[in-house]
Parts: structure tokens; C-alpha cells; sequence
């Protein structure tokens, strides 16, 4: 077979494995990789100009649509560049297929040209790591070539689903020797299948506990009273129902984290507790709740007070986990059930069955949750300046079923949890928590919004905004929609909680408070108008009166508008003190 028609073949295997999109970053060395991808009948191919950005475009599309995503660059530095999204992706669980093009062997550590060692380039952070052969038109290269592909994605997909590099070596000439098509099917001879069958494929389930199991860990919920589900970031859209009616069936609150899934959407929210966040800070109600047994699903929640009661009372935990993995930073001791959350809880549920157990303590919770909310609400109404929380509010309300809204770092997830109401709303909700970095946060978003069959929404703050700018190019190059909520702190808001901005805490000659501005305030005072218009995008500076308005309008219009909503960073650390302080009020003895 020729390279054109093993390359093409390759891409076939690909398609045929279920992959539908690819993001192809521009080069040389990756020309008839490129081609073979582009002219591959059954997948979509998206060019972006920025590796960094189009990693986390990959990302933010396999995040949405479920399914893995091809990304390919060049040779040389071009490949780094994919590394934030990669580990990115093996930390949050997401399948991408990374394709980095190489030198041939015999071009390598010699001097040759945008030539890198790229062999195992992201470490442990790549599930797998593979080098195609150099093409010699053998049988056995084309079948070991085919195979890589099913393998690839079967690898990257499997739980826990993560990243897979395939290094790519080409000799010139780099055009292909030939058409890249149509494909040969090997399996054709024996049959019936109108699509390619795959070369290489696997066939395998999810964990599951057998019954004697399940009566082991039922009996331990059966005989706990005070028990609290914790639901941590989770993108399995099958859990939060089951989660919900397991706490129907133990009488035990869920924690639910905003990623969690357990906010939104249309299974039973009677034991949700949206505002976990505040309610658990230390406090005689905390006292006086304290849980014997938690068990947790998915990854660690956000919330900083969430870790911080687990570790003052140390109750007994199961985490469960069917991708086996280890998530558990509080150091408690702890069972780790490795078997699907789903079907689990659901076995769990049916071996309990249906009675009211534990009612006194799933009402106190439930009384604390709407007294947390109430309190809020109230707080909130009374505001007369610009509040960091507000957007969650205010975009739960206003998007319809279907949307994705995606949080970014730093203090906009953290307002998403203390901030997003119960809706039952299918609202999809997302943010990069697998390294939290603030790298990447519009990237993600509108390759999410390349593939969601709904509106796509991002709040994130100024600083994340100025590291990713060229996101907003691939909107658009790819005639893409989003609405965008620029929190404007004029720096990075979240270090005005540590303690190098308590001037009290300073001890002379550290360098503080006198360097705080400069090293963790960092004002940057850009103007965003110019260039959002500039990169395609609108751009409208909002008050807290016209946000609800301003989003409803972006909603309905294609293209991504930026919506500024301008705020202080020394006003948001009392503002946040103040709505903390309004909630353990409302828990204070004969409140709630
Ligand atoms: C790639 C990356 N660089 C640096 C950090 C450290 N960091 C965390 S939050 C933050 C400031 C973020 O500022 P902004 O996006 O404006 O959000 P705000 O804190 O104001 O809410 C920084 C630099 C990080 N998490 N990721
Ligand atoms: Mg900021």
C-alpha cells in the first residue's frame, strides 16, 4: 500500500473507531497527516492557528460531546504547546487523540530543524505513548498502522478516559504519493458492514459489585443515621438521578458541587443541598451536625470548607470510583468502592428500598439549605454595587434547557458554588478542574461550543481572559456562538482572600504588604473593547441592572458577545464576608 493509502487508511481506522472531529494546528512535517485527516470522508476538521488554544478547544469538544478528538501539530515546540490540555485531560478524565509529527529517525538529535525529542513527550501525563513506523509498504506495517488506531481510541476512552500521543514520523518528499482514497475495507471480504469495521476494537463493561457486596456496604448506610452524600465534579450524565434517588432512599443530604450534575436537571432535588459551601464553615450548627459517614462520588468538590469539615471531623468514608482512581486529598481513612457510581447507587437504592429513614436529620439539612438560600436572596436583593456571584443567578435563570455553562478558575467556579441555584433545568455545567488552570478557559468553552446542541455560556475572570484571547479567533474562523461574562477585577481577585493580603499577617521585611500589587494583585488596566472587536467578538460593558437583559440578548444572537461586568477586588473580599456572615446567622439556634 502507499503512504497516501496507508495514511488515508489510518484516518479511516480513526472514523471507523467513532471518532468525528479533529483539530489541526498548521506546519509542514504534518502535511500528509493533514490531507489524510481532511479528506476523510466522516470526520470534521477544524484548523486553529495556536496549539495551547486548540488543545483545550479538543478538550472543551470531547468534554461536550462524549466522544474522543484527534489533535495534530507539527514538529518543534508546536507539539509542547498541546501539554496544558493534555494533562488537563488526563486530570479531568477526557479522551483526546494527540498526533505530534516527527522527524525520521535518522533526523533526530543531529541538528536537523524544528526537531525536539518528542518520544513519551508528556510523561505520564499520556495514557499511552506510540510511534508509527515509517511507511515501507508492507502488509504487516499496514496492519500494525490500522491497528493503532482502534487501539488508540479504545485506550483513550476507557475509564479513566484520558490522553494518548501517537508520534508520527515522515521522510520528504511530505506530499503524499498518491489519492488518499477510497480506503480498502480488510474486513470487506467477509462481509456485511455498510460502514468500515474498525481493524481493532474492543469490547468491555463497566464494574459492577455482585450482591453480596452491595448487602455489605447497604447494611453500613442501613445503620448510619448521620450520613451526607458528597457529589464531586462529575461529566456522567446517567449519576446525578441515580445519586438522587440513593439520598431519597438513605435520607442523607447531597452535597452537591456545581460540576456535580445534581443541580441541574430534571431528577428529584428534595435532598440537594446547593449551598454546602457556607453552611459547613465552623459554627455551633456545624457542631451540633457533624456527619458520622460520608460517601463521595466523583472528583473532590471546589469548596475549600467542604475539605476543611471532612478533616475537622473525620468521619468514616466511601468513595466510589469506576475509573479506580485514588481521590482522596482530605487523608481520612477511607474504602475506595472501584465499581460504576451508577449502577452502584442504584443496586444500593434498590437494597435499601423505599421507607423514610433518618427524617429528623435529613429535615435539619433541608432546614439549613433553604435558610442559607433565603438569607442570600435577601442579601443579594439588598446590593446595591457589582457582585462577583451575581452571573450564576442570573444565567441559571436566564438559559434555556440545553445549555453548557462552563465556569473559569480562580473565583468564578468558587461563586458557582456558592451561587448556582437548584434548577430543573437541563443546564450542563463544566469548568477545567483537573489542573485548574487559568489557561485555556475560553478555548474550552467554544470548542464545547462547537459540538453542544444548545447555547454555550462562560463566566471567567480578566486575568484567564487575557491568557487565552486567541480563543476568540477559532469563534471566528468556525462561525462559532458563546456568551461571555468578563468578571473585570482588574487582576487576579482570589489572592485578596489569602493571607499575603492581610496586611496584619505581614511580618517585616517579607516583602509584603508592600509587594502585594505588584506579585499577586497584579493590575493590568486593559481595555477589553477594542480588542474583542478586533478578534470578531461584540463587546459591552454591563451593570448588575443589565446583566439578566444583556445575556438574554446574547443567547438569542449567533457570534460571541462579551458582556463586562466590572468589580473591585478589595470590595469583593467584604462583600464575600458579608453574604457569609448573613448565612451563619440564618443558622444561629431557632433560626432554622
Ligand atoms: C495557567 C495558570 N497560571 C497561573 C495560575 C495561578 N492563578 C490562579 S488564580 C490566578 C488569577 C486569576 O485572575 P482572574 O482570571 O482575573 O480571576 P480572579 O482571581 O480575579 O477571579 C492565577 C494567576 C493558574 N491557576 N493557572
Ligand atoms: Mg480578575
Amino acid at each position: 500500500m502507499s503512504d497516501a493509502r496507508l495514511l488515508a487508511a489510518f484516518a479511516a481506522e480513526l472514523v471507523a473507531a467513532g471518532i468525528t472531529d479533529a483539530v489541526v494546528c498548521p506546519g509542514s512535517r504534518s502535511t500528509p497527516l493533514a490531507l489524510a485527516l481532511r479528506t476523510a470522508p466522516g470526520l470534521t476538521v477544524r484548523v486553529l492557528l495556536d496549539e495551547r488554544a486548540a488543545g483545550f478547544f479538543a478538550l472543551g469538544m470531547a468534554r461536550t460531546s462524549g466522544r474522543p478528538v484527534v489533535l495534530l501539530a507539527t514538529s518543534g515546540t508546536a507539539t509542547v504547546n498541546f501539554a496544558p490540555a493534555v494533562v488537563e485531560a488526563q486530570l479531568s478524565r477526557v479522551p483526546l487523540i494527540v498526533l505530534t509529527a516527527d522527524r525520521p529517525p535518522e533526523l533526530r538529535d543531529r541538528g536537523a530543524p524544528q526537531t525536539i525529542d518528542q518520544d513519551h513527550l508528556y510523561g505520564r501525563a499520556a495514557k499511552w505513548y506510540t510511534e508509527l513506523p515509517l511507511f515501507d509498504g508492507s502488509p504487516a506495517t499496514e496492519a500494525h498502522v490500522r491497528g493503532i488506531a482502534g487501539r488508540a481510541v479504545a485506550v483513550a476512552a476507557a475509564g479513566p478516559a484520558g490522553p494518548v500521543q501517537i508520534n508520527v514520523p515522515f521522510r520528504e518528499p511530505l506530499l503524499p504519493d498518491g489519492p488518499l482514497g477510497p480506503v480498502p475495507d480488510p474486513a470487506a471480504n467477509a462481509g456485511a458492514t455498510p460502514a468500515m469495521a474498525p481493524f481493532a476494537s474492543v469490547v468491555s463493561g463497566r464494574p459492577v459489585l455482585d450482591g453480596e457486596l452491595i448487602a455489605e456496604l447497604g447494611g453500613l448506610l442501613a445503620r448510619t443515621v448521620r450520613g451526607l452524600i458528597v457529589a464531586g465534579p462529575d461529566d456522567d450524565p446517567e449519576a446525578p438521578a441515580a445519586i438522587a434517588a440513593l439520598a431519597l432512599a438513605t435520607g442523607y443530604p447531597i452535597l452537591a458541587d456545581p460540576l456535580s450534575g445534581l443541580r441541574t436537571g430534571p431528577h428529584d432535588q428534595r435532598r440537594v443541598v446547593t449551598r454546602a459551601d457556607l453552611i459547613v464553615r465552623p459554627s455551633a450548627w456545624m457542631d451540633a451536625h457533624r456527619p458520622d459517614l460520608v460517601l463521595r462520588t466523583g472528583a473532590m468538590p471546589t469548596s475549600k470548607p467542604i475539605l476543611g469539615m471532612l478533616e475537622r471531623f473525620r468521619p468514616g468514608q466511601l468513595v466510589i470510583d469506576g475509573d479506580g482512581g485514588w481521590r482522596e486529598p482530605a487523608l481520612l481513612p477511607t474504602t475506595f468502592v472501584h465499581a460504576d457510581v451508577t449502577a452502584t447507587v442504584r443496586s444500593l437504592t434498590a437494597w435499601l428500598g423505599s421507607s423514610s429513614r433518618n427524617l429528623t436529620w435529613t429535615q435539619q439539612w433541608a432546614a439549613a439549605e433553604k435558610a442559607a438560600v433565603r438569607a442570600m436572596d435577601a442579601w443579594l436583593a439588598d446590593l446595591e454595587e457589582p457582585f462577583e456571584g451575581l452571573p450564576w443567578p442570573v444565567l441559571a435563570d436566564a438559559l434555556p434547557d440545553g445549555s453548557v455553562l462552563w465556569a473559569g478558575n480562580s473565583m468564578p467556579v468558587r461563586d458557582l458554588d456558592a451561587w448556582l441555584p437548584a434548577t430543573s433545568k437541563a443546564i450542563t455545567v463544566r469548568s477545567n478542574r483537573g489542573a485548574n488552570g487559568i489557561d485555556g478557559v475560553i478555548s474550552t468553552a467554544l470548542g464545547s461550543a462547537a459540538v453542544a446542541g444548545g447555547p454555550v455560556a462562560l463566566v471567567v475572570g480578566d486575568v484567564s481572559f487575557l491568557h487565552d484571547l486567541n480563543a476568540l479567533l477559532a469563534a471566528k474562523l468556525h462561525g462559532l456562538s458563546a456568551t461571555i461574562v468578563l468578571v473585570n477585577n482588574d487582576g487576579g481577585g482570589i489572592f485578596s482572600f489569602l493571607p499575603q493580603a492581610q496586611p496584619e499577617a505581614a511580618t517585616p521585611g517579607s516583602g509584603l504588604p508592600e509587594h502585594y500589587e505588584e506579585l499577586f494583585g497584579t493590575p493590568h488596566g486593559t481595555d477589553f473593547g477594542p480588542i474583542v472587536g478586533a478578534l470578531g467578538g461584540e463587546h459591552r460593558v454591563v451593570t448588575p441592572a443589565d446583566l439578566a437583559e444583556a445575556v438574554r440578548d446574547s443567547v438569542a444572537r449567533p457570534g460571541v458577545q462579551v458582556l463586562e461586568l466590572r468589580t473591585n477586588r478589595e470590595r469583593n473580599v467584604l462583600l464575600h464576608r458579608g453574604v457569609a456572615g448573613a448565612v451563619q446567622r440564618a443558622l444561629r439556634p431557632g433560626r432554622t
